[in-house]
C-alpha cells in the first residue's frame, strides 16, 4: 500500500500482494497492558503462535509518527521498554504522527491500520467496552467493531467492564458475538460470565463461512469471535468478583479516568491476585494468536469466494 504515515515491512508487503494469509496483533498490550519483561515474550510468543499455524505476524504500532505493520526484533524490545509511549486509538492516530512518537495501537487503532492494509483477521486479550466506574466511558473499541469489516478474536471483552451493557452495545451496532466452542461469552480471566453470545461455532473453518456470509449482505461489521482462556490458567468468576470490585473501588477513590483506567484496573488485578490474572491474560493472548492463525488459513483457503 502507497500511504505517507504508513510503514509495512517487507515481509508483510509481500505477504498481502501474494494474498497468503496474515493476523494483525495490537500493541497497547506490550506498551500498557502488561509489565515488563513478560509483554516483551509476549509479543515475540504471540507472533510465534501465528507463525505456528501457518500465517504471518503482522504486530501494528507507532514508531516515531509511522503506523507501522511488521516490527523487527529490536522494534518489539524498544517498545517494550519505553515508559513515554502514547496509548493510540482513532483519535489519538493524528497526535502521535505530527508529534513524531512512539504508540501502542488499541484494538481501535489496529482494526483502523489493519483494515486499511488488507488485513482480515487481528488477535487481542479481551476488547475494551462499557466500563463501570465512570458514566460515559465507552471504549473506541466498541465504535470499531461496528464499522470495520474484520475478524476480531478476543476473550471476551475484559472482566472489568459492564459485560451487559457492552453486549447490548454490541448488539445495537450490528456486531454478531461468536462463542468458539462455547455458548457463554467467556470474561477474559474466567471461562463463564452467565451471559450467551449470538452463536456458537466449533472450528475455524466454520468461522471463516460465517463471516463469509455476514460480508456477503453487505454489513460493514466486525466478526467478534470469542475463545475462552484455557482451562488450565482461567479463574473461575466468582474468585475473581471481589477482586475486581476492590480495584474498582480504588480507581474511584484515586480518581482514575479515562486511557488510564483499564491499564490501572489491570495491574491492580494482577496484584491481587498474585499473578494469577496476569498468567491467565497471558495464556488467553496465545490462545487467541493460534486461534486468530487457524481462522486466516481458513479464510486464505476460500478466498475466491468471499469478498467485502
Ligand atoms: N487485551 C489485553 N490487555 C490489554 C488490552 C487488550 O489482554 O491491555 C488493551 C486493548 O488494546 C484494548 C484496550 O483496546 O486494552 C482497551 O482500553 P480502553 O478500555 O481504554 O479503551
Ligand atoms: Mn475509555
Amino acid at each position: 500500500m502507497k500511504h505517507p504515515h504508513f510503514q509495512l515491512s517487507v515481509k508483510i508487503t509481500r505477504a498481502l500482494n501474494l494474498g497468503v494469509p496474515v493476523v494483525a496483533l495490537e500493541s497497547t498490550v506490550i506498551t500498557h497492558g502488561l509489565p515488563h519483561p513478560q509483554n516483551l515474550n509476549l509479543a515475540r510468543d504471540m507472533e510465534k503462535q501465528v507463525s505456528d499455524a501457518g500465517a504471518i505476524p503482522a504486530t501494528v504500532a507507532l514508531l516515531e509518527g509511522k503506523i507501522r505493520l511488521g516490527l523487527s526484533d529490536e522494534e518489539l524490545v524498544r517498545l517494550s521498554e519505553s515508559e513515554s509511549t502514547l496509548k493510540v486509538s482513532h483519535r489519538d492516530f493524528a497526535t502521535a504522527i505530527v508529534k513524531k512518537k512512539d504508540g501502542g495501537t488499541t484494538v481501535a487503532g489496529t482494526m483502523l491500520a489493519a483494515h486499511m492494509a488488507g488485513i482480515k483477521v487481528f488477535a487481542t486479550g479481551g476488547i475494551g467496552g462499557v466500563h463501570k466506574e465512570s458514566s460515559f466511558d465507552i471504549s473506541t473499541d466498541l465504535k470499531a467493531l461496528a464499522e470495520t469489516p474484520m475478524i476480531v478474536v478476543c476473550a471476551g471483552a475484559k472482566a472489568i467492564l459492564d459485560l451487559p451493557a457492552t453486549l447490548e452495545y454490541l448488539e445495537t451496532m450490528g456486531v454478531p458475538v461468536v462463542g468458539y466452542q462455547t455458548d457463554e461469552f467467556p470474561a477474559f480471566y474466567s471461562r463463564e460470565s452467565g451471559l450467551n453470545v449470538s452463536a456458537r461455532l466449533d472450528s475455524p473453518q466454520e468461522i471463516a463461512e460465517f463471516a463469509k456470509a455476514h460480508w456477503s449482505l453487505g454489513l460493514k461489521s466486525a466478526v467478534l469471535v470469542t475463545n475462552p482462556v484455557p482451562e488450565t490458567d482461567s479463574i473461575p468468576k466468582s474468585e475473581m468478583e471481589p477482586f475486581i470490585a476492590q480495584a474498582s473501588v480504588e480507581a474511584l477513590e484515586e480518581e482514575i479516568h479515562g486511557q488510564a483506567l483499564t491499564p490501572f484496573l489491570l495491574s491492580r488485578i494482577s496484584e491481587l491476585t498474585e499473578g494469577r490474572s496476569l498468567k491467565a491474560n497471558l495464556a488467553l493472548l496465545l490462545n487467541n494468536a493460534r486461534l486468530a492463525g487457524e481462522i486466516a488459513g481458513e479464510m486464505y483457503s476460500r478466498k475466491k469466494e468471499w469478498t467485502v
